[in-house]
């Protein structure tokens, strides 16, 4: 059941504290540190002129012929995880639903086909006096650990990376059946970038209720009031970025 929008309209916002994107707003363009790539810049510190806006980055990256990287920016991890398609991470297969985090300053060979599509998070790393940088980690949703979030086994939280100190930021997937919802109105220090997996349903973000569903992208300033429920028919499903494990008073500079 969907209704096309009239032109002149959209469900997008990007406000102080938040922002919604939703799939009819998105404008590729060449990804820098990508060769003969298109993506879709979906959250950056540019969303607010660079100051007190996202402390990362997340973007889709479209497959096409001879779409390569061979790492990031100096001193910038990167997590990517696969939405579609298979791509080649120096030499071997990396399919739907499979991730892996690359450490800053590495090297790797990541080709991206057509049909391929990718989520990627980018964060400058921030080391932690006495804790090694971690190695990359390579891994499946599938292969994840996954339990009921705060002992609800209708909202299955699956946590891809292992959660030590040397990881300064966390990519969870949260799976959600009809009718589940996050148990309170969460505020907190962390901020978020989140992908709708699958399904739909309703995101408080601030003082607003927002309908979203697959596709939409979701960016949560640190303290923006936070809350969902899924609804209709079908179960829903998102992957989302977190900051972790980093004095607060020593934040990154944005
Ligand atoms: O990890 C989290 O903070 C998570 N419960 N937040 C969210 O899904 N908006
Ligand atoms: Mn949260």
């Amino acid at each position: 059941m969907t209704s096309k929008m009239l032109f002149g309209e959209t469900r997008t916002r990007v406000e102080r504290d938040h922002a919604l994107i939703g799939l009819d707003s998105h404008v590729p363009s060449p990804l820098v540190g990508w060769e003969n790539t298109q993506g879709v810049v979906l959250i950056s510190p540019a969303m607010r002129g660079g100051s007190g806006g996202p402390r990362f980055a997340q973007y889709l990256v479209r497959g096409s012929e001879g779409s390569r990287t061979t790492g990031a920016a100096p001193g910038v991890q990167r997590l990517v995880y696969v939405l579609a398609g298979t791509s080649t991470m120096d030499g071997k297969p990396l399919a739907t639903d499979s991730f892996a985090w690359l450490p800053p300053d590495s090297k790797y060979d990541l080709s991206v086909p057509q049909d391929c599509e990718l989520l990627v998070f980018e964060k400058l790393y921030q080391p932690l006096e006495g804790v090694a940088v971690p190695r990359q980690v390579v891994g499946t949703l599938a292969g994840a650990p996954t339990a009921p979030f705060l002992g609800d086994p209708d909202a299955m939280l699956a946590t891809l990376l292992p959660i030590e100190p040397g990881f300064d930021m966390a990519v969870n997937v949260f799976n959600y059946k009809s009718g589940a919802a996050l148990p309170f109105v969460e505020t907190h220090v962390m901020e978020h970038g989140l992908y709708m997996r699958s399904g739909m349903g309703v995101y408080r973000l601030a003082e607003r209720w927002y309908p979203v569903q697959t596709g939409d992208t979701i960016w949560m300033g640190s303290y923006c009031p936070q809350w969902f429920v899924a609804m209709g028919k079908q179960p829903a499903s998102y992957i989302y970025y977190k900051d972790i494990h980093r004095d607060p008073l020593f934040p990154p500079i944005s």
